[in-house]
This record gives C-alpha cells, structure tokens and sequence, in this order.
C-alpha cells in the first residue's frame, strides 16, 4: 500500500538532481562530518546535563541546572502541557540514541524507562502532547529494539517491555474519547480519565488530528484495533467540519457540538500536524482515503493560504480574508511536508523565506509579520526548520542545505549552549536566555541535524523504511501491511467527492532550487529603485478596481500596514495578469524604499567622540544631508512623555529624552513638542537592545502632519550610554544628523562603507512624496475594496501537474513574457508585498512572551 508514495518520493528525489549550478557554496565531506560529529556531541551535551541534573524529571531547566517536574517546580501553565512525571525527555531521546549508533546509552536508558517510568499517576496531562512523545517515543523505541535485537547481542534480553508500557499508556488515553463526536478531550488524568475533566470543552485541530499514526502503531503491534479506530473516527469527525467550500479547517473546536470555536485557518499553531498526519497515515497505512483527504486540504491551502513563499491565515469560511499578518514559527515543518508530496518548488520557496527570516533575527522567532518582523521573540530551539531542511536536502541533494543547517547549528552553539544544557531563547532581540530545553531538542532538533549531515551508513537503519511523526520518532512502513486484512482496519469512504481527489501530484521534473531561491532573495532584500510614474497618481477607487484587475487584491492589516496580494488566476486576462506582475516586481523594489534596511536614511546620534546610529522617524522634520542639530538634553518628566511634559522650565529649546512603550512615538514627540523640546530621542525598552543586533527601523507616525520636529530611535544599550555620559555631564551636548553625514563629517569612516544606505538619498525625494500619497490612498480605499474580495471567488486551478509543467521553464529573465503566455500556472508564482504608510508601530513589548507553539495548540488565538 506504501509503495506508491515511496514511489513518489524516490522520482522526487531522483529527478529533482539536475546538472544545474547549486550556486550555494559546496561542503567538503570532511566538513560534513566534522558537523555531524559536532552534532552528536550537541545532543550528548544536552543529553548529559538532563541524566546527571534532571532525571527522572521530565525535563531539565539549563539556567537551574535541575529537573522540572509537573505539580512541583511553579508551574508555568499551558507551557507545562507535556509534562506528566514520566521521565518525557529521556523517552522522547530514546530513538535518537539509535540514530547515533550508540547502543550501549540505548540499552542503559530502555531499561532505566522500564524500571523508573510509571504511568498509575494522578495527573493531569495534555491527550496529544502525551501521544505524540511519550507514546510515539516508546513505540519508536520498541520498533528499533526490535529491529536491532538480532544483531546487537547487547540487545537481546528485549521482550516487549516497550510495547507493554506504550500499551498500559495508549489504554490510559482511551477515555479522552469518549465524547458524541469521537474528537478527543484535549486533557486526561492518567489514572482517573475524564473524571474532574468533564467541564473541558474545547481542543485545537491540531491535538485532535494527530494521533493517528501511534494510534494505528498501537494496534497493529498490539493486535487490539481499538485504537486506530478511535483515532480514525476522530479523523473522520475532522474532515467532515472541514468548511465545504474551502476545503479549510479552523483551529479550535468544541469536543461535544463538533462546532469551530475558531475558524482561523492557517498551517502552523493549532492545525499544523493535523495536516501533516494526513499525508502521513496515508504513507503508513497505506490507506487512500487520506490521501485523498490530504489532497483536498493542499489544493486549497496552496490556494488561499500560500501567497507566494509566505503562509498566512485566512478564514475558513470567507477564505479570501486574511485573518492575521503574521506566520508562526511552527508552520517552518510545512516545505518539509510538501517535499513528502513531491511538491518541491514551493518548498524550496517557503524554506527560503524562513531562511531569510532565520538569518535576519539568528534564529527564527515564534512568531513574525508578514515583512518579517519580530511579533513574537521567543526561540524555544525548535525542530522544524531543522526538519524541513533536511527533507529538502534528501530530495535536492543541494549543498545549500548542508549550508543552513551549518548556519542554524553554529547559532545554536553560540548563543544557546550554557554549561548545562542548551537554554531557550527568550527574545531573539536580545538572545536573552530561558529556563527551558524540551524534550523535541533531544527528539527532534539535534537528530535533525545529525540525519542532515550524516551518510546513510551513519544510521544503524534504513530511514527511508520509516515515516517520521510529528516528533521525529520511527514508524516502520512495514506497518502498512500488518492488519490489512482484517475488517478493523477497512474504513469506509465517507465522501463520495473523495474518489476525485485520490491524485497527487509528484511534479518536480527539472526543477532547479537556486532558480527558485533566488526571486525569494530579491524579494525579500532588493535594492531600491524608483517607482514607475505609473505607480504614482494612484488616488481613484477606479486604479483599485484596475489592480484588482491586475490580479491583485489590496488589505489593510491591523496594524495599519497596507498589503497587495497578486494571485495570477484572479487576473482579468492574460495581458493584465502579465501587468499586475510587472507592478507587483516593481512595488516589491519600490516598496523597499519604506524599509529601512533597505534605503531609508538611518539617522546618528554623536555622543562624546562616539557616533551612533539611530532610526529616523516618518514624521516631524526629516534628518536629512549634512545639517547637524546640536543642543544639550533632559530626560522628560514622566519619562514615558505619554502624557503633557511637566519638566517644561528644565528643557529650554534643547533636545528631549523619552522612553519607548506605552503609547505611540508620535504621541510621545507631540507633548514634547508642546513643551519647548527641539529634537526628541526615544531610547527603547527593550532591555539590552543594540544596533548590533538588531535592524533599525524608523517610527511610524499617526497619520497626522502636526509634529515639526526632528525625533530619532535608540537602542537600549545606546540610550544608556548617552544615559551614563549624561550623568557625567549634564551640560552634555549631543550632534543629531543623517548618519553617513555625520561619519563623513566627525570620523571619516564612511570610506570603509559602513555607513552606506542602500539607496542613495538623492534618488528619493520626488518619487517618495508622490508613494508616501499613493500609500494614503491605498489605505482610504481598501476597507471598501476588501468587502468585495469577500464575495468574489476565485478560478479554479489547473492541475497541479499542468501548473508546474508550466512554472518550472521560467526564466528570471522570460518571467514576465511566460506569465503572460501561461496564465493558468499560479501557485508558484504569487507575490505579495507589504507597503508600511508608516514605520512600525510603537508596540510596548510584552514582559513576558507566552509560548506560541505546545500552548497555543490549546489557544490558537494568542499568537
Ligand atoms: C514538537 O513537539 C512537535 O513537532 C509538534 O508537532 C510541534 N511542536 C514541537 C516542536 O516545535
């Protein structure tokens, strides 16, 4: 039954090899395996500190440097999920002791499971947390046991021990489904089931449609059917809510009514794996329904919810609203599945855009915008980039992923590893540490990056005879055949459209990764150009109506942002969807213009004999060419200037400063103008915060034209140097200029380049007024314009094996020409670009930023 998408993954993986460049830089084997053996220390490292400090804790806090345990260290709420006083990290790591060939740890550590793991607890733990790595990593372990016994003699006292224990656990689980709809309680008590749970009512898509695959394991090992049955019953619940016209899943729904309680639909937090299992039981079980299924739910995320390499939300039932404009840092294992698929373009696509993100913030956040800024900073190590990386490299054998995965290994080496552990990051901004290794850094992040880097005889099995679950863990394909015949295990198709679907698409003939990774790059980092007078006198509902010709929808996201979204089916006829991609290619350069990294004039700070640099703002009097304000400062009362300046007499017509959070940087300068002040600094709140870390970006204004002085942005490591010089002198003064200006002026370092904008100021003020219109106009105009979108839908697809046949011969050069000639090919070709009116927005950062990932399966809605 697994042999047709074994099929399919070998011709990817054979076909996808070209003769073409790879461009990216090549690894020597001998660097390849230095970096697998210093992976395998990285995982010993982690491994180590948690059996000498932690165990039998299900995990270790590497900044305590002791365990956590459930109920006993302060608990930390939805985050604590995993936990259930059952030794989870050394049973999540079991298997990858075996994937590193270390037997002898892996005999040691089954048997300290088999005497110190007891699942008779009264506590409460989370249905698919526990699944997914506690039963799936004794499962995996019992199956490699197994496999290994006859040649490893170390091995051969095993007698199922493993597979007692995954059963007395998956038994413990049961209960959570007894419920009308078959959809799992998100919450069990390990010795008294749903008793005292009864009041829970909601679970996430995700927690509900991942237990397929330990579940079907549970039985065809066992020989009891009553786990894959519930399993698939729930699967069956799933796919029959899903919105019938879209084909979309929400992310929350109410166990007992079956109803959505959230009807966001994206990839990542709340729904992620429920896709992923989709594909998956149909690759281990063989079974052609969910592939089917799988089918479906793709077609319709690669329509609505893929925009180009970027995934965003939308709603389930009007799918063509954006329901939020950030992704999440889970949705990063989504090119690993399309690779699963065959699907390698657009994987190569979004695994290019993470990368981006990756190599801007060093790690990639929990959450960032759609112009991939930080929403949320937390890093919490984890797998998934890892994962789609390495699946990436299996079917492209491209050395760029050797590359990344180098790239996230030294990150992790350098800014996570403290003597006892690998520690969470909390804020990518400031790499500031947390008190937190899961267990999926032993399960998945580093067995990820020793697979990568490691040679097929590097693994004591057959990787390509296993599907990996969710947490990394092994499932033998063998599985597939086992109970095949038995009638537990035939399901009846409950959707006579079902049939039409049960095709794929292994559409990856010829395909070049470099030719794909490169528009990525000049989307996401172009040098600016000016914009087409075309561009400019955009101040008619009429020109909204003619981009939406173009293949092009207008959105204005909440924070005030204005996005163009290009989806070539949409476009009126060929000649305008050929248009609507010149605009969109231009607007994607133009549009850089607004970013700071890429040509907005960074302003500096000149302090004693040292020159900082600084963010402009988008309001007040532009810091421009070579004029200098000089003038000494006071720190305004209150400090936040969020209300009127009350230390007015103190100012005197000289600079004042404010910190950052609590209201916006335009209100802050507005009361500082009112008070007498002549040029306004904000020094950030973030602690630690430094331009050497982190972009500079320039202040967003409120959209009113009051405020005639100058105001730049510090980082919080240079607001306290200024502090500290201030102190010293409080008749201190300050320079404030253009910062190239300043350099050129005080230290002459500008020779070295490193003060250089991207653009040159003198391209930009004529167009910029003219774009800085268009962009008032776009953002007037388009809640009237996205009421209309809601009603429209779109063209249907092509088949997906046309699409590529199609997509896959553009040159950067023809891209235009082919789009025009092809308009059908659409989903590899969707651009979408963000235009900021303004700067970003002055959003306080959060004290404490909540998990996006285990907690949000519960609670979608906080990312
Ligand atoms: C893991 O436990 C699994 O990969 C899960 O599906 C998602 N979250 C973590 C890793 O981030």
């Amino acid at each position: 039954m697994a042999f047709p998408v074994l099929l399919i993954m070998f011709v990817t993986i054979v076909l996808v090899k070209t003769e073409e460049e790879t461009s990216g830089l090549r690894m020597s084997k001998a660097e390849r395996l230095s970096l697998r053996d210093e992976s395998r220390q990285m995982f010993y490292h982690a491994y180590h500190a948690y059996m000498e400090n932690a165990y039998p804790a299900d995990e270790l806090m590497p900044l305590s440097c002791k365990g956590r345990w459930k109920g006993i260290t302060p608990s930390r709420g939805d985050m604590d999920d995993a936990l259930g006083n059952f030794s989870l990290t050394l049973v999540d790591s079991l298997d990858t002791l075996v994937v590193m060939g270390d037997f002898s740890e892996f005999n040691h550590a089954i048997q300290l499971v088999i005497k110190d793991v007891s699942f008779d607890q009264d506590i409460v733990v989370s249905v698919f947390e526990t699944n997914i790595r506690m039963l799936g990593g004794l499962l995996s372990a019992h199956v490699l046991a197994e496999t290994l016994k006859s040649d490893i003699p170390l091995l051969q006292w095993y007698n199922n021990e493993l597979l007692t224990m995954a059963e007395d656990l998956g038994k413990r689980l049961l209960p959570a489904f007894n419920t009308s709809t078959g959809i799992p309680h998100g919450k069990i008590n390990l010795r008294h089931g749903i008793r005292d749970l009864t009041e829970s009512r909601e679970t996430c898509t995700a927690c509900a449609g991942t237990m397929i695959l330990e579940m079907a394991a549970l039985s065809r090992l066992t020989g009891n059917p009553i786990y894959e049955q519930k399993a698939h019953k729930s699967m069956d619940r799933l796919w029959k809510i899903r919105h019938r016209t879209s084909d979309l899943m929400g992310t929350v729904i109410n166990i007992h009514s079956g109803d959505w309680v959230r009807k966001d639909s994206g990839v990542g937090a709340g729904i992620d794996s429920y896709y992923e299992y989709c594909l998956k039981a149909y690759i281990l079980l063989g079974d052609e329904k969910y592939l089917a299924r799988f089918t479906r739910h793709y077609n319709a995320i690669m329509k609505y919810i893929s925009r180009g390499p970027v995934m965003l939300a939308v709603h389930m039932h009007r799918p063509h609203l954006q329901s939020r404009n950030f992704m999440d840092a889970l949705l990063a294992f989504w090119p690993g599945l399309q690779v699963l698929l065959g699907d390698v373009r657009p994987a190569v696509e979004t695994h290019e855009m993470l990368y981006q993100v990756m190599q801007r913030h060093t790690f990639i956040p929990e959450a960032f915008t759609s112009d991939f800024q930080v929403h949320w900073g937390q890093h919490p190590l984890r797998p998934e980039f890892l994962e789609s990386t390495y699946f990436l490299h299996r079917a492209t054998e491209d050395d760029h992923y050797l590359q990344v995965g180098k790239t996230v290994l030294k990150a992790l080496q350098q800014h996570t590893r403290v003597p006892c552990g690998y520690a969470a990051v909390n804020d990518v901004r400031t790499r500031a540490h947390e008190d937190r290794m899961d267990s999926f850094v032993l399960a998945e992040t580093f067995k990820y990056l020793y697979m990568l880097f490691g040679d097929e005889k590097d693994f004591p099995i057959k990787l390509e005879d296993y599907v990996l679950t969710t947490e990394a863990h092994f499932l033998p394909l063998s599985l597939a055949t086992v109970g095949k015949n038995t009638s537990y295990f035939t399901l009846k198709i409950d959707d006579p459209d079902e049939d039409k679907y049960r095709k794929t698409c292994p559409n990856t003939a010829s395909l070049v990764p470099e030719k794909v990774r490169q528009p990525m790059r000049q989307l996401l980092g172009s040098t600016a150009a000016r914009p087409p007078a075309r561009l400019r006198p955009l101040n008619d509902p009429r020109q909204i109506n003619a981009l939406s010709d173009m293949g092009i929808s207008v959105l204005t996201l909440p924070d005030g942002r204005v996005q163009l979204l290009y989806t070539i089916n949409t476009a009126k006829s060929a000649k305008d969807a050929a248009e609507g991609l010149t605009f969109m290619r231009e607007m994607a350069k133009w549009n850089s213009l607004s970013d700071f990294e890429n040509g907005v004039i960074p302003a500096g700070v000149k302090i004693d004999d040292k020159i900082f640099p600084a963010g402009p703002a988008h309001f007040g009097k532009e810091i421009t060419g070579n004029e200098r304000h000089t003038n000494t400062l006071t720190f305004v009362t209150p400090i936040d200037a969020c209300t009127p300046v009350e230390n007015e007499e103190e100012i005197s017509n000289g600079f004042g400063i404010a910190k950052r959070g609590h209201c916006t940087f335009a209100q802050k300068v507005r009361n500082m103008q009112k008070a007498g002040v002549k040029l306004a600094i904000i020094i950030d709140n973030i602690p630690d915060s430094t331009h050497e870390t982190t972009a500079l970006f320039a202040m967003s204004g409120d959209g009113n034209d009051d405020i005639e002085i100058p105001a730049v942005f510090l980082f919080s490591k240079e607001g306290e140097y200024l502090s500290n010089a201030l102190k010293n002198n409080p008749e201190l003064t300050v320079t404030v200029g253009e910062l190239k200006n300043l350099k050129k002026h005080y230290d002459n370092s500008c020779d070295e380049g490193g003060c250089e904008a991207v653009v040159d100021s003198q391209n930009l003020p004529a167009d910029k007024e003219s774009f800085d219109h268009l962009k008032k106009v776009l953002s007037q105009l388009v809640a009237q314009f996205e009421l209309s979108l809601s009603n429209e839908e779109g063209n249907t697809q092509n088949s997906c094996a046309e699409e590529i046949a199609e997509s896959i011969h553009l040159e950067k050069g023809e891209f235009v020409h082919n789009v025009a000639r092809k308009t059908s090919s659409v989903k590899t070709i969707q651009q979408s670009v963000t235009i900021e009116p303004v700067g970003p927005s002055e959003v306080a950062p959060k004290e404490s930023v909540q998990d996006t990932g285990e907690a949000n399966k519960n609670k979608p809605d906080e990312l």
